[in-house]
């Protein structure tokens, strides 16, 4: 094995903003091993080799991912005794408030626990905390509300609670039981007393550490009916079937939570995605329905993180998460359909409002930002004139994507100002902001690429400077240049329905498994071109006698100077939507002369 550093390789198109990074040439032996006992073409084993799937038993457990390669659930530190006091529950009737969270792992989470502890006999009583009322997590007094409201015997938390110190020793002191679930990573202080489940937890030996909210909720559930599903007539047949349908919601929450969909989280997104193509439920065929996916056919990860997704969070965001929340569980088709209905309503005003903003910011910095001279946009605004905090993140993260910098967006409160930030590329921007919001924030929190926080209002200017500052000094170009990762060289001779039908073994497509793309080198392109969409251009390329049908999504823009020569190309590859034939889906294309690339090799 020969490591190939990447070199820089500029784009014609947009001046040094893109570059190529080419893999590790893959070991020849390991490759051809694959190619020959997974009967699959060439380029695939070398995707896989370089991919980190060497070996034949992970290679093929990738490729066809299955239930029967999930981890005993009770492996999870917490789960025999979590399963413990919830089985004595649901035994004598009691009832237990499960505590979630607004966005769609959270409410995924809920409706799988709740649905399972009912079935099993609890009086299970869900609570979301509004988000902008409440705000995210198991805050000392949002519980007392939660608490007050249901009187249970035991608290259960999913998708949040691993920092909760204060509040889960005062339910403990009120008496109740409580159980943490959670994925996010635990601070040094724990909660004591009560029952902690996540498997970052470092005493926590569960071989896969990356599941979400819903995951964890999923797995505590296949524990439950484990233990307990028999005696309420829930055989090893029946649990199967259980499990298939709530792995439906947990692959949804899976795909959004953008949690890595390798592991055990490839396969419950697999499982569930299969399962969506036969709801079953009412709410999930009318929101399927509503997100336009074809009935019969299973939805891809990238419909369910663009269409199905953002519907589950509408609600929480316009209104109250209890929408999705009962959307997901009900029994009851016109309500359902109602529901799917109002979250509809709910999206649209979320898509207008986030775009008016989105405008609103861009028409404010048009005067003033410079991408050259400011590393960071912070800018703020009143709720009444569309700042809604629940669109304040998801309009940063637009922001982002049009002035490539780090957008932070806040809505003042009274005497308080509060809102999210998206990091842009690389920029590590709550660890750069931590320094500046440790001195003036009330609330901070979040992790590398994103952020929440509250200042008092007077601070806000002084914030906004210091934060400047920090971001003015601290522009690393580095930080903002895109890289396309090629997975292999690929010969235009190999572009072929088999290997279109082996690639689609490589999905659901997601964090940490991105659809495989290719680097082609050598092809010529005599400038002919028909536009498609907004941006796109449909053309062919030659390699020899070879032609290639091929698709630039964003390549209009190309000057036609710059069209016509022999190039490297970086594609995907896939079945044409119009012609049906073999195609590929250019990302850029770089002159083809680029010595750096002469020592990679296709084998
Ligand atoms: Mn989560």
């Amino acid at each position: 094995m020969r490591p190939e550093t990447p070199g820089p390789e500029e784009t014609a198109r947009n001046g040094g903003t893109r570059r190529l990074a080419l893999p590790v040439a893959p070991n020849p032996e390991a490759v051809e091993r694959l190619r020959l006992a997974l009967e699959v073409p060439a380029a695939i084993a070398r995707v896989l080799v370089s991919r980190g799937l060497a070996n034949v038993a992970d290679a093929k457990a990738f490729l066809s991912p299955d239930p029967s390669g999930l981890h005993d659930p009770f492996l999870l530190a917490g789960i025999p005794q979590a399963v413990e006091k919830l089985a004595a529950t649901a035994r004598s009737g009691g009832r237990v408030v499960v505590f979630g969270d607004y966005d769609c792992d959270g409410v995924g989470a809920v409706a799988i626990l709740t649905t399972v502890l009912r079935r099993l006999g609890a009086d299970a009583r869900a609570f979301i905390p509004h988000r902008i009322h409440d705000g995210y997590g198991l805050k000392p007094a949002v519980m007392a509300r939660a608490l007050a409201e249901h009187e249970p015997d035991g608290l259960v938390t999913v998708d949040c609670g691993i920092t909760a110190v204060d509040s889960v020793a005062e339910a403990l002191d009120r008496g109740l039981y409580v159980i943490v679930t959670d994925h996010h990573l635990p601070p040094s202080a724990l909660p004591q007393g009560g029952i902690l489940i996540d498997p970052k937890l470092p005493g926590c030996t569960y071989p896969f550490k990356d599941l979400c909210g819903a995951g964890i909720s999923w797995k505590l559930c296949e524990a439950l009916l484990i233990a307990t599903g028999e005696a309420a007539g829930i055989g090893p047949q029946k649990r199967l079937s259980w499990l298939a349908s709530l792995a439906k919601i947990a692959a949804l929450s899976t795909i959004a939570d953008m949690v890595p969909l390798t592991g055990e989280n490839r396969i419950l997104a697999s499982w569930g995605l299969a399962g969506l193509a036969d709801p079953r439920s009412p709410g999930l065929t009318a929101l399927l329905a509503r997100s336009a996916i074809s009935p019969g056919c299973p939805p891809s990860a990238r419909e369910v993180a663009f269409r199905i997704a953002p519907r589950l969070n509408a609600a929480g965001r316009i209104d109250h998460a209890y929408r999705s929340l009962e959307l997901l569980t009900t029994t009851d088709k016109s309500r359902a359909d109602a529901l799917a209905e109002e979250i509809e309503l709910a999206n649209t005003e979320r898509r207008s409002m986030q775009a008016r903003l989105v405008e609103v910011v861009l028409k404010r910095i048009a005067k003033t930002f410079s991408a050259e001279r400011d590393g960071i946009v912070i800018e703020a605004g009143e709720v009444a004139e569309g700042w809604h905090r629940g669109i304040l993140g998801i309009a940063a993260s637009r922001v982002a994507a049009e002035v490539r910098r780090p957008v932070l967006l806040l809505s003042w409160d009274g005497e308080w100002v509060s809102g999210s930030g998206r990091t842009y590329g690389k920029t590590p921007l709550f660890e750069r902001l931590a320094p500046v919001a440790r001195r003036h924030a009330r609330d901070f929190g979040g992790h590398e690429a994103a952020l929440g926080l509250t200042l008092p209002a007077s601070s806000y200017d002084a914030f906004r400077e210091e934060a400047g500052r920090v971001f003015a000094d601290g522009g690393d170009p580095e930080e903002w240049i895109e890289e396309i990762r090629i997975d292999s060289l690929l010969l235009a001779s190999e572009v072929n329905r088999e290997l279109v039908h082996s690639l689609q073994k490589f999905e659901p497509h997601g964090m940490q498994n991105p659809r495989p793309v290719f680097l082609l080198r050598g092809l010529t392109w005599d400038g002919a071109a028909r536009s498609v969409g907004e941006s796109g251009l449909r053309f062919t390329l030659r390699h020899e006698s070879l032609r290639l049908d091929a698709v630039g999504w964003e390549l209009a823009a190309t000057p036609p100077e710059a069209r016509r020569g022999t190039f490297d190309v970086a594609a995907q590859v896939s079945l044409d939507a119009y012609t049906g034939r073999p195609s590929i889906s250019v990302l850029d294309l770089f002159p083809s002369s680029n010595p750096s690339l002469e020592r990679a090799t296709c084998s």
